[in-house]
């Protein structure tokens, strides 16, 4: 990321009784601050609703703008999705930027976005949320600050209502245009995994909201498994440190093999558009066998930050899916770890106790369905051979006179399927 001053903002919000209000609003600031924007006051109001052409009440707008004037800052940040119109009526009286906590989180993910595809994404995101407020400055002014310029530069405020129409043409053609590279980078992405479905492993997947240790877990895992330190992934303290989705293939003892995979986390209020963008990203979260949510439990906000998790993962379309419930950093509680309650672990991704129950606990819920069996296959049936080392373990194979003898370990369904070559 370019070193870059930071700015300094006045954040607002709307309390309309929400009970988590303080929070959010503390995530606001840290929102922020990973975009290396400081929040040097906070403004709030109870409303039962946002002004619609204000957000805040007239009054409490003026009081804003004298705020603004006096602790200098160059910007304002609301707690809210703010509509167009909202953004210019509060530009005009503040006479600064004012951006939305969907803004924020869209800067972010374009900062921190590495692959193509996760670019792509994000830019896709971040011009839709531009098109319907191109006559606002505050997205170019973000742009800038940051040195990219992914859509940015097509803003101008106080332009002529052609312009505005021009402006919207070039911004939804280059919206086609990001669409159908992402077409084609899905093409490439889908034959991969393809490939790796064939394979029949199951696929386990980490999901959870942002900074919850994801990453770290999937780390110990892969460190557990003795691979390679060319395997681990990024983890580090800061929201959305991962924007890719990485997918570990890790093997057991017994030869048992799955696809473990880590992606983005998710935040309170994840912009539509991002969701919609990232839903390839997410893939393969909506197509595991099985989930391990994993929950920040030192954060005392953690039961808002499920909630948003489960609403996030139903809002990207992943089914019902077996889960297993993680309580990491149990390691800042006083509470005691590795503990095991059912499907939930409390436990700490530093510990190797903890990893290692952990990972009985994923073998117990994917394997379960597992035999092991001897089959002979007839040489004529060759294609249930190669059935069954593209879905199954396959610890043996002999060639015998009358056919290929295979030890394998397989579904259930799979056994009942081929049981008239059982020896
Ligand atoms: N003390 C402690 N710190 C942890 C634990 N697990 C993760 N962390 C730390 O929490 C921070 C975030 O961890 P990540 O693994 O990057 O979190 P993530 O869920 O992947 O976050 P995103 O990629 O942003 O969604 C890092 O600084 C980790 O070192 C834990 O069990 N105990
Ligand atoms: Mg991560």
């Amino acid at each position: 990321m370019a070193e870059t001053e930071t700015i300094k903002a006045v954040a607002i919000g709307l309390n309309t009784g929400q009970r988590d209000f303080d929070y959010s609003m503390e995530e606001l600031s840290a929102l922020a601050a990973a975009n290396n924007i400081e929040i040097v006051e906070t403004v709030t109001q109870n409303l039962d609703r946002p002004v619609s052409g204000t957000y805040f009440g007239s009054g409490k707008v003026e009081e804003l703008a004298q705020i603004v004037l006096d602790d200098e800052a160059t910007m304002v940040i609301a707690n809210d999705e703010l509509s167009p119109s909202q953004i210019r009526n509060l530009e005009k009286v503040v006479k600064e930027d004012v951006i939305d906590r969907t803004g924020l989180i869209l800067q972010i993910f374009a900062d921190r976005a590495q692959s193509r595809e996760a670019k792509l994404q994000v830019q896709l995101a971040k011009l839709q949320y531009q098109l319907p407020r191109l006559h606002t400055s505050a997205s170019q002014r973000l742009d800038q600050q940051t040195g990219t310029s992914s859509g940015g530069g097509f803003t101008n405020r106080g332009a002529g209502e052609s312009q505005i129409e021009l402006n919207r043409r070039v911004v939804q053609r280059q919206i086609n245009h990001v669409r159908h590279e992402l077409k084609e980078i899905n093409k490439s992405e889908q034959t991969k995994r393809q490939q790796r479905e064939r394979k029949g492993l199951p696929m386990v997947a980490l999901v959870g909201y942002t900074n919850a240790g994801k990453s770290t877990i999937m780390n110990a895992l892969v460190r557990q498994f003795g691979m390679n330190d060319d395997k681990q992934v990024f983890e580090k303290n800061m929201l959305f440190a991962t924007l890719d989705t990485s997918v570990r293939q890790l093997t057991f003892d017994d030869q048992k093999q799955l696809l473990l995979s880590d992606t983005v986390g998710f935040v309170d209020h994840l912009p539509t558009h991002l969701v919609e963008a990232f839903k390839s990203t997410l893939y393969e979260a909506a197509n595991a066998d099985l989930l391990i949510q994993v929950v920040d439990s030192a954060d005392a906000n953690r039961d808002n930050m499920m909630a948003t998790t489960m609403k996030t993962l139903s809002d990207i379309g992943v089914p019902d899916l077996p889960m297993i419930t993680v309580y990491n950093k149990a390691d800042l509680t006083d509470r005691a770890f590795p503990s095991r309650e059912g499907d939930s672990l409390t436990m700490s991704a530093k510990d190797a106790t903890s990893v290692d129950l952990l990972v009985d606990m994923v073998r117990e819920k994917v394997f379960t369905n597992y035999v092991t069996a001897e089959f002979l296959i007839p040489f004529a049936n060759g294609d249930v051979v190669s059935y069954l080392n593209d879905h199954a373990n396959v610890l043996e194979t002999e060639y015998v006179e009358d056919g290929t003898k295979v030890k394998v370990e397989l579904e259930r369904t799979d056994y009942d399927r081929l049981n008239q070559y059982l020896i």
